[in-house]
């Protein structure tokens, strides 16, 4: 791929993995061809979904229900299970990713009062993870997304992406969604209205 082309690889972490404490279904098979995938870029970026115990989207900080929402003071928030919890065996990537390649390695949500689903913005949609500059030093014009999941982190991710002026595509045979409530349709019609073009690897 050219110089101007980047690839980011969301969240392929043991938690949404086959056995983890947010699994997405058949996430695990996207670890080989997303290795493959990485041989076609020159920059490679991993997210690397980050929160502390506290943080304020786990269903066990608040007393609630799993899957049920909530209202912060940037809006509704989906309460998950906990996750991807900082130095745990759960945070760490699959073991058979590829994490040679990687220019950058940007962890998210950290902050335990904000999630953090786009690799761009915090939900609040104002703090920024410092990716738009990256991106745009390096003159990166053309972002291809993967990973998980296809419905909050790659969804996010693209939308912002696209917001802010790169065109975008996502690796619809590289990801693989939650589906709360019909997110992953509701997720690929936004896509489409946007102007994300979603693509095939294989
Ligand atoms: C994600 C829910 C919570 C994701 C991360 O990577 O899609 N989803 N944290
Ligand atoms: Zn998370």
């Amino acid at each position: 791929m050219k110089m101007s082309s980047a690839l980011i690889i969301i969240d392929m972490q043991n938690d949404f993995c086959h056995g983890g404490a947010l699994a997405v279904k058949d996430g695990e098979k996207l670890v080989g061809p997303i290795n493959d995938a990485q041989e076609r870029f020159d920059t490679i970026i991993l997210t690397q979904d980050w929160h502390p115990e506290e943080h304020s989207s786990f269903a066990s900080n608040n007393s609630a229900e799993v899957y049920s929402n909530i209202e912060m003071d940037y809006g509704s928030q989906i309460l998950w299970p906990d996750h991807c919890i900082q130095g745990s065996i759960g945070a760490n990537f699959h073991k058979n990713l590829n994490t040679n390649n990687s220019n950058l390695i940007l962890r998210k949500g950290c902050n335990p009062k904000i999630d953090s689903y786009s690799a761009f913005f915090e939900n609040d949609k104002t703090t920024t993870t410092g990716l738009e500059g990256y991106l745009v030093k390096k003159k990166i014009k053309r972002l291809y997304l993967c990973g998980l999941a296809f419905d909050y982190c790659v969804f996010y991710s693209a939308l912002d992406g696209i917001n802010l002026g790169f065109d975008v595509f996502v690796f619809q045979d590289l990801t693989k969604a939650i589906n709360l409530k019909n997110s992953e349709k509701l997720a690929r019609k936004t896509m489409i209205e946007k102007g994300i073009k979603l693509i095939n690897f294989i």
